[in-house]
């Protein structure tokens, strides 16, 4: 059976209200909808760990840098509710804009650190946005656990450190990245592509898990990614706007893997970006 589509706050407080008083467990799943399997596997590890599950669709204007990126992104709720009946959901949370932005809203949520550099540093503004929205989604759901892709690791670890910093009582839990049979990691953006730009993009995991290999051995990023971004142009990649590898826990540049660490990659395709992101070691 479909899930409720839930609008409005107070309803949704209504909700939280009931299972907290019947003492059941509450996880959120944030999301743009779109809905993939990756989307699904968080519904899916939410459900494993939680009595309730609301999973929330909201495209979060703040958080896009590029107005035309914003207006192409693929909004189709009706199909999003039709993907997550199977999977049992308690709530479908689609906030009315006003619910997360009222007239007036002059507030902002900024994490400094690990959100410097990367998509930090190439979307200004953008992860100002996330945190509002999340923290926004943290307070209204009232969710003791929340589900979060490995797939956007530094968004991840952005939530992580807002929920901890702003005594927000929730877990921030990582879940693994799940990609299509070619390995190319699951993203709304995909849709954009054409059967061509599918089949180049998915060169982008076998070169990040190469050199990833590499680094592991002890390599310096240095001295190898000239040639991993020479082999990704070669694959029809119009432009690698990073590869870098950091910290898994704090996103600090490395250049050699001497800690636990991640090599990350944002790069064009059909005037499409992707972005990426393996452990090494
Ligand atoms: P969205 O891009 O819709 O992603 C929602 C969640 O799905 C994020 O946690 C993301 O990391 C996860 N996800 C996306 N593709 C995945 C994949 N291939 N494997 C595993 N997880 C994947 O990320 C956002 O929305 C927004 O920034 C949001 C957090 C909702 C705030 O607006």
């Amino acid at each position: 059976m479909s899930a409720p589509i839930i609008r409005r706050l107070a309803e949704l407080r209504g909700k939280h209200r009931d299972w907290t008083m019947a003492g059941e467990s509450i996880g959120v799943v944030p999301t743009m909808g779109a809905l993939h399997a990756g989307h699904l596997s968080l519904v899916e590890a939410a459900k494993a760990a939680c009595d309730r599950v609301i999973v929330t669709i909201f495209v979060n204007p703040k958080q896009f840098n590029n107005p035309e990126d914003l207006a192409n992104y693929p909004r189709t709720e009706h199909e999003d509710a039709a993907k997550l009946a199977p999977y049992g959901v308690d709530a479908i949370y689609v906030p009315d804009p006003e619910e997360i932005y009222p007239q007036g809203f002059a507030t902002g949520v900024s994490v400094t650190g690990v959100s410097d550099q990367m998509e930090g540093a190439c979307r200004p503004g953008h992860f100002d946005g996330v945190a509002t929205v999340v923290a926004k989604l943290f307070l209204q759901t009232g969710a003791g656990k929340a589900f979060f892709g490995e797939k956007d690791y530094q968004q991840l670890l952005v939530v992580r450190r807002m929920a901890r910093d702003l005594d927000i009582p929730i877990e921030v839990i990582g879940c693994p990245t799940v990609r299509e049979a070619s390995g190319l990691a699951m993203s709304s953006r995909n849709l954009r592509l054409s059967a061509e730009g599918l089949e180049k993009a998915s060169r982008l995991y076998p070169v990040l898990q190469r050199l990833a290999a590499e680094l592991c051995g002890g390599a310096s990023l240095d001295a190898l990614q000239d040639d991993a971004k020479a082999d990704l142009l070669a694959a029809g990649f119009e432009e690698v706007e990073y590869l870098s590898l950091n910290s898994s826990e704090d996103l600090r540049p490395l250049k050699t893997a001497d800690a636990p660490s991640r090599l990350f990659a944002a790069a064009w395709i059909e005037g499409v970006r992707l972005i990426d992101n393996v452990s090494v070691g």
